[in-house]
């Protein structure tokens, strides 16, 4: 998922409503916090295309190579005339592997939110695989939604792919709903291909999260200059340019991105380990947005990120919580990252009774967290 950005509303000060909601009501909560499925701006979209590609960030490269080695074992239980549903697709380069594998697929279905680049990058797929159905799907994945109606009832295979990890942006609660209502938009029978790290060494974890170069860094930090640049009060003392700013202003100004740090943590409760992305205050301040001020602590954070990791086993309990059956799953020889095949059961009621995707929520949902 490339982030679940919601299309900016027409609204008289041409402000993003369920962005500034997200905003302005996880900035009030005592531990702050702001869902990751915001970062995704352009500028955060195309500074986690560069993560994707530093030395440190292994998920990216690992889970290809598992692609072009596996494809076709992966492709042959979901069988000719395919319908591969992506979700939050983003400018995915893994799709063609697996379209390269699939028998003469018959659909590529993407969904997500809107994005400037979303329907483009869909679109530049057609040229590859000629034939190919291009169907793409605007829709928020945590609400249910329906496939589009010309697929809807056809009986050729369904195939779902949700590459890489972003199922970890979800709490395991969140990614049972999510699987819940992948089942019920592809009905019965259906496939279903995830990606998951399922890395647990920090020494491994922690620099993919913060690397040397600091782009990771400047990912998280961004959000703070999109907020500056969507719901920034232009009337402040500084009304200049978010890059301008110095981190002098503590008299309720839009965000000083120099008075905060990046800072990823690994947690480990149990068995269930994953990294957190913050924004932490480096000294006591107060922000004002949308004439509300938020008052930061020196060393308070705003938690951005969650990025669940999952074992092999673990992720197999997962699905199964959520009505599918694990069927293989395929990792590199380091066991960092796992690419697992799910299927539902052929005569499981699973009514395809979503009639129409819902309009998109107010809000990416809560499970985010
Ligand atoms: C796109 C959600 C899978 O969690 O690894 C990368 C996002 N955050 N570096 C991840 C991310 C910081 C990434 N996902």
């Amino acid at each position: 998922m490339n982030g679940q950005r919601l299309p900016r509303e027409a609204g008289a000060a041409g402000i993003d409503a369920a962005f500034a909601a997200a905003v302005l009501e996880g900035l009030a909560q005592p531990q702050k916090r702001i869902s990751s499925a915001w970062l995704y701006d352009r500028r955060g979209s195309e500074l986690f295309e560069e993560i994707t590609g530093l030395a440190e960030y292994y998920p990216t490269r690992t889970e290809i190579g598992i692609l072009e080695a596996h494809a076709p074992d992966m492709a042959r239980p979901v069988g000719r005339a395919a319908v591969l549903v992506e979700i939050g697709s983003g400018s995915s380069r893994k799709t063609p592997i697996l379209l390269r594998a699939l028998a003469e697929p018959h659909a590529y279905v993407p969904i997500d939110l809107a994005h400037d680049f979303f329907l483009a990058s869909a679109h530049a797929l057609a040229r590859e695989f000629a034939g190919l159905r291009i169907c793409p799907l605007v829709a928020d994945f945590t609400q249910p939604f329906a496939l589009p109606d010309a697929l809807r009832s056809d009986a050729r295979p369904r195939l779902g792919f949700f590459p890489g990890s972003t199922i970890g942006n979800l709490s395991p609660g969140g990614a049972i709903a999510f699987l819940r209502i992948m089942a019920g938009a592809l009905g019965p029978g259906a496939y279903m291909l995830i990606g998951t790290d399922c890395t647990h060494d920090p020494t491994l974890l922690l620099p993919a999260y913060d690397d040397t170069r600091g782009v990771t860094a400047a990912f998280n930090l961004n959000l703070l200059a999109r907020i500056n640049r969507e719901l920034g009060d232009k009337d402040g003392v500084n009304d200049g340019d978010s890059e301008s700013m110095d981190g002098r202003g503590a008299g309720g100004e839009r965000f000083a991105l120099a008075a905060f740090r990046h800072e990823a943590r690994y947690r480990r409760e149990r068995d269930l380990g994953r990294i957190e992305m913050h924004l932490v205050s480096r000294r006591a301040q107060s922000v004002r947005l949308c004439g509300r001020r938020f008052d930061f602590a020196a060393g308070e954070t705003i938690h951005t990120e969650n990025s669940y990791k999952y074992s092999r086993d673990d992720f197999r309990a997962l699905a199964r919580a959520a009505g599918w059956l694990p069927e293989e799953c395929w990792s590199d020889a380091r066991q960092r990252f796992c690419v697992h095949l799910l299927r539902l059961s052929p005569h499981a009621p699973h009514p395809r009774t979503m009639r129409r995707a819902e309009p998109p929520a107010t809000a990416p949902s809560s499970s985010s967290f």
